[in-house]
C-alpha cells in the first residue's frame, strides 16, 4: 500500500514545486512518481526495499534522486515528510480531489489556485458556476462547461474506485492480514472478487480461531487511518487511501460459507437462501444447516454442491441467470486468467507510449505473451505525435527488423503491424488505405465528437465497420470510468453489422476504460460476435492490466472461443483474413 501514498505524495510535491515556479523539478516528481505507481507492489514494496538496501536501492528507480530518495525514506519512518509539509502550509489546495475532476490537470490546479484561490471541489464548483473560470485567460467557456460536467459525473459515481488500479494493493492487503498472528487465511471478497469496474469498499475475510486478538492488531497496520466500528467479529475502518474497509473473521469450518456470503453479490446470495429453505436447510455465513447439524461451509464447492448447484465462479454471482445454469450443469467454461495469447492493444513512443518498440516487446514477452499488436496513433490525434503514412511505413519497417533480430535468437515472439486509426465524425479514416493493407490487423476508434445524436453515432461507427481494412473497434464506448460518460449508440445495429462484417469488438483491459462492458460482452457471446482484449498498454507495466480486461471478459461469461487473442496467432490471422 505505501507505494501508492508516496506515488500520491510526490504528485502533489510536482504541483506544489510548479506554484512555487521551480524550474524542472515538478517534472522530476511526477516522473519519480509514475514509475513507483507502475510498479508491481508484491515484489517491489519500497518500505522492503528501503529496509533492505537504504537510499541506494531507492535511487535506483529511474527518475528517483538523492533528495526525493531522502523524502520517500522520511515518509516510510513518519508518514510523511517535512517539505511537503511545509509546502501544504502555504498551498493547503486538495490536489487529488481537484485532478479527480476531468480535464482539470496539475496546471489547471495552479491556475485556479493563483486566479481565484480554489482550493477543493466545492470551491471549484462554486467558481465554475458563477463563471468564473470561463473569464480566466487560456480556460474560457468550453473548459468551464465541461468541468461542471466533470464534478457532476464524479457526483454520481459516489466515491466508488476503480478496481484495477487497486488489484496490486488489495493483494498486499491480503498478505498483511494473513501476516496477523493466529490468522490462517485472508482473502478480499465483495464486490473485489466479482472483479466489478469499481469497488464501494473493502471487504476482507480472515480465518482464526482467536478473532478479538485479530481486530486489535488490524486496526494497528499502518495504512489504516481510523477505525468506524469495532466489534468481536467485524471490524470497519478508514484506509488512509479514503476507502473503508470491513474485516469479518470466521472459523475454519466457516470459510467456504462465509466467503460466499461476503463476496456476494447480495442479490445472487438472497437466492442461494431460498433454495436452501426450499430443500428444510438453512444457509448464512458460518454454514449450510439442518437444524442443528452442519451440512456443509468449510468450502464454497461443498455447499454449493449441496444446494444442487455446480460451483458459480465469483464474476457471474450477480444473478442474472446464473443460479439456473448451475442447477442445470450448463454454466459456461470461463476464459481463463493465463488464456491470453498475446495483446491487441500497444503503444509505443512512436506515438503517446513511454517506452520503445523493443522494450514493448520485451515486457510482453516476460509476462508470457507470444506476440503483441502494436497499434500507434495515427494522423487524426496530432497530441499523441500520431503517425501520418509516411512515418507509419517507417514504424512497420522498424518493426518488420525486431522480428527479423528476434527471428535470429530463435526465440518465439512477434510484433503484429497495425494501428488505431482515428474514426472522424461521419466514420472516414484518418490513414491511407494502401497503408492500412499492408498491416497485419487494423483498428480504429473513435476520441472525438462525443456528443453527436445516437444514430449520427451509430452510423459514424458502423462506416468505420464496413471497411474492409478494419478488424477491430477499440473502447467502442469511449467512455472513461468516473469520468467520461460513453456516447450513445445503438447496440444491437452494431452487433448485427458485426456480425455480417466479421468486427471484432475489443474489450479495453486498461482499468478505467473497461470497454465495452459486461451487458455489450454478453450479447457479443450470444450473437457469436467475437471479441479481442488489448492493454491499451502506454508502458511496459501496462500489460498487468489484461488481468482486469480478462475479469470483465469472465464478467461477460466469454469463454476461449470467444476471444480471437486466447486463440493460436495462425488461427487468429486466419480468421481475420
Ligand atoms: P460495494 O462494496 O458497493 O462495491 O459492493 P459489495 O457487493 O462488496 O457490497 P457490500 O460491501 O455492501 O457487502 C459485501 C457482501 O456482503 C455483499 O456482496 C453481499 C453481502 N451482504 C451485505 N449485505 C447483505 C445483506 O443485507 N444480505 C445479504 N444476503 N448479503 C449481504
Ligand atoms: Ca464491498
Ligand atoms: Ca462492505
Ligand atoms: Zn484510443
Amino acid at each position: 500500500m505505501i507505494n501508492h501514498d508516496i506515488a500520491k505524495i510526490l504528485r502533489e510535491m510536482a504541483v506544489f514545486l510548479d506554484m512555487d515556479e521551480v524550474a524542472f523539478k515538478p517534472r522530476a516528481y511526477e516522473r519519480a512518481a509514475r514509475e513507483i505507481e507502475d510498479r508491481n507492489l508484491d515484489v517491489e514494496d519500497l518500505k522492503e526495499i528501503y529496509k533492505k538496501d537504504g537510499l541506494k536501492a531507492l535511487m535506483e528507480i529511474p527518475g528517483v534522486g538523492r533528495g526525493i530518495a531522502e523524502h520517500i525514506a522520511e515518509f516510510i519512518k513518519k508518514g510523511t515528510f517535512g517539505e511537503y509539509e511545509k509546502y501544504k502550509k502555504k498551498y493547503p489546495v486538495d490536489i487529488s480531489g481537484l485532478t479527480s475532476v476531468q480535464g482539470v490537470g496539475p496546471k489547471m490546479v495552479k491556475t485556479l489556485w493563483r486566479k481565484l484561490k480554489i482550493k477543493n471541489l466545492a470551491d471549484l464548483e462554486k467558481a465554475a458556476k458563477a463563471g468564473k473560470i470561463a473569464k480566466l485567460e487560456r480556460l474560457g467557456e468550453k473548459t468551464e462547461q465541461k468541468v461542471l460536467k466533470g464534478i457532476e459525473f464524479l457526483k454520481s459515481t459516489g466515491g466508488r474506485k476503480i478496481l484495477g488500479f487497486l488489484l496490486d494493493e488489495l493483494r498486499g492487503l491480503e498478505k498483511e492480514v494473513e501476516a496477523i498472528p493466529g490468522v490462517t487465511k485472508a482473502v478480499v471478497a465483495g464486490s473485489a472478487r466479482r472483479r466489478k469496474e469499481t469497488i464501494g469498499d473493502i471487504d476482507i475475510l480472515a480465518v482464526s480461531s482467536s478473532p478479538q486478538k485479530v481486530m486489535d492488531e488490524f486496526i494497528k497496520l499502518p495504512f489504516v487511518a481510523d477505525v468506524v466500528a469495532e466489534g468481536p467479529t467485524k471490524t470497519s475502518v478508514r484506509l488512509k487511501q479514503g476507502l473503508n474497509a470491513d474485516l469479518r473473521v470466521v472459523p475454519a469450518e466457516s470459510f467456504g460459507a462465509a466467503l460466499i456470503y461476503f463476496t456476494g453479490s447480495k442479490d445472487h446470495n438472497v437466492k442461494l437462501r431460498e433454495i436452501a429453505i426450499k430443500k428444510g436447510f438453512k444457509l448464512n455465513e458460518y454454514g449450510l444447516f439442518e437444524g442443528k447439524k452442519t451440512v456443509a461451509g468449510k468450502t464454497e464447492e461443498e455447499v454449493y454442491n449441496a444446494l444442487g448447484l455446480a460451483y458459480i465462479e465469483p464474476e457471474m454471482r450477480e444473478d442474472t441467470g446464473e443460479i439456473e445454469l448451475a442447477r442445470q450443469n450448463k454454466l459456461p467454461q470461463l476464459i481463463g486468467y493465463d488464456d491470453l495469447v498475446g495483446d491487441m492493444q500497444t503503444h509505443s513512443d512512436w506515438s503517446d507510449g513511454e517506452a520503445t518498440l523493443e522494450e514493448m516487446a520485451e515486457a510482453a514477452r516476460k509476462t508470457g505473451l507470444e506476440y503483441i499488436l502494436m497499434t500507434d496513433h495515427t494522423r487524426g490525434l496530432a497530441m499523441t505525435g500520431g503517425a501520418d503514412e509516411a512515418k507509419m511505413l517507417k514504424e512497420m519497417a522498424a518493426i518488420d527488423k525486431i522480428n527479423s533480430k528476434i527471428k535470429a535468437k530463435n526465440e518465439k515472439f512477434r510484433i503484429l503491424k497495425g494501428a488505431e486509426v482515428n474514426i472522424g465524425k461521419s466514420g472516414e479514416l484518418d490513414l491511407d488505405e494502401k497503408v492500412l493493407e499492408k498491416m497485419d490487423v487494423v483498428g480504429a476508434a473513435v476520441h472525438s465528437h462525443f456528443n453527436l445524436s445516437r444514430a449520427e453515432q451509430t452510423k459514424r461507427i458502423i462506416t468505420a465497420m464496413e471497411n474492409p481494412h478494419i478488424d477491430i473497434i477499440f473502447h467502442l464506448t469511449g467512455r472513461l470510468i468516473n469520468k467520461r460518460e460513453a456516447i450513445t449508440i445503438d447496440f444491437d445495429e452494431i452487433l448485427k453489422v458485426a456480425k455480417k462484417t466479421g468486427t471484432i469488438l475489443e474489450i479495453d483491459a486498461y482499468p478505467d476504460r473497461l470497454d465495452i462492458k459486461d451487458d455489450f460482452i454478453k450479447k457479443c457471446v450470444e450473437a457469436g460476435v467475437k471479441m479481442s482484449i488489448g492493454a491499451d498498454a502506454h508502458s511496459p507495466e501496462h500489460y498487468k492490466y489484461l488481468e482486469i480486461g480478462i475479469a470483465q471478459a469472465r464478467r461477460g461469461w466469454t469463454k476461449k472461443s470467444d476471444i480471437i487473442n486466447a486463440w493460436s496467432l495462425d488461427k487468429m490471422l486466419k480468421f481475420l483474413k
